[in-house]
């Protein structure tokens, strides 16, 4: 991705998925904006964007991460909200019996108290692949991967979504479901 697409790749992030009132900007419950309002919301505060150039960040999109309705007028974060204007109905899946969660080494003696927690975020975010996970946690720094038994946390009750872009969501996994 160009460096003028993942600039404005985070600010997609930073407005559809957690501040949408820091440019005036309203989502719906199910996190879409209108694109004629985001632009001109946008413009307000000094950041041009265009129709062509949203479209090229979101078919570039490494993750997937945003999703333009099919009558185009609309688009949308397809996980990872912090908001409170939003709250996705995604359809509920039967989880494989293991997914992943990458994450630094240094939140370990944490996570081993209290569980994986969804933070600031309304979801856990779980990989299907441990490549993936990886990935993730190197973003906070030395990553370590953590084994989840999903398909025993869903028959034990816990409810499991996965978004558009394939992450898998859950509210919470318990320290008994976690291991290395
Ligand atoms: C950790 C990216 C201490 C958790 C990725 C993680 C993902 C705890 C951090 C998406 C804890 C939260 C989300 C506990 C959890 N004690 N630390 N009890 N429970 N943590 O960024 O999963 O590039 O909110 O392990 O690809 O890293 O933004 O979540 O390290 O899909 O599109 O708290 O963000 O996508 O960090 O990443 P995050 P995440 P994008």
């Amino acid at each position: 991705m160009s460096h003028q697409n993942q600039d404005v790749s985070k600010f997609l992030s930073y407005v559809l998925r957690h501040q949408p009132e820091s440019i005036g900007l309203t989502l719906d419950s199910e996190g879409w904006a209108n694109l004629d309002s985001l632009i001109a919301c946008a413009a307000k505060k000094g950041r041009i964007l265009d129709l062509p150039l949203i479209r090229s960040v979101v078919e570039n999109s490494d993750k997937k991460r945003f999703s333009i309705s099919d009558d185009g007028g609309y688009i949308r974060a397809v996980q990872g909200h912090s908001s409170k204007q939003v709250d996705i109905s995604y359809e509920e899946q039967t989880p494989p019996q293991y997914l992943y969660h990458g994450t630094a080494t240094r939140f370990i003696v944490s996570i081993n108290q209290d569980g994986l927690l969804a933070g600031s975020r309304q979801y856990v975010h779980l990989s299907a692949d441990i490549t993936t996970a990886t990935a993730v946690g190197q973003r906070h720094g030395k990553p370590v991967v953590l084994t989840i038994d999903a398909l025993a946390m869903y028959q034990n009750g816990f409810k499991f979504y996965q978004a558009d872009n394939g992450v898998w969501l859950t509210t919470a996994v318990p320290v008994t479901f976690i291991g290395e």
